[in-house]
């Protein structure tokens, strides 16, 4: 049996050393460590972007589905830290609501109310009256 022969026999028993043991393998500790035959993978968490040995969160106004890139939130909407899904970008102002046709967040029309399950506005008889009553004094300032 030559020394290669003999490597060869270690190979086909799949020894194998866990990296991921100790120390989460050396990766970064915002990383999942994947043991290997003969070697071992870091890959950063979701909402993370990196090599794996070194992991940053994706910013607020940004979320990840993978680990290389961080994508942004739809218009005047925002996110926690290392978000993993568009879902987490919520409408950033008040009186903006989730728009499902554009995918992003619009401002309620003039008179109307942001809804308190912040997904629908509805029109508001105190606000319109105000509305009302400013745009007179105004025509009456002006005229
Ligand atoms: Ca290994």
């Amino acid at each position: 049996m030559t020394p290669f022969d003999f490597f060869f026999f270690l190979n086909q028993l799949k020894i194998d050393i866990n990296e991921c043991v100790t120390n989460n393998g050396g990766c970064d500790v915002n990383a999942r460590c994947k043991n290997t035959i003969g070697s071992y993978e870091c890959h950063c968490k979701p909402g993370y972007v990196g090599n794996g040995i070194s992991c940053s969160p994706c910013g607020e106004n940004e979320y990840s589905l993978d680990e290389t890139t961080c994508l942004s939130c739809p218009e005047n909407s925002t996110s926690p830290l290392a978000s993993t899904s568009i879902i987490d970008c919520k409408c950033i102002s008040f009186n903006y609501y989730p728009d499902e046709l554009t995918s992003t967040c619009l401002p309620c029309s003039l008179g109307f109310l942001l809804d308190d399950d912040s997904n629908t506005c509805t029109s508001n008889f105190i606000l319109i009256l105000f509305y009302f009553i400013l745009f007179y004094f105004i025509y009456l300032f002006i005229y």
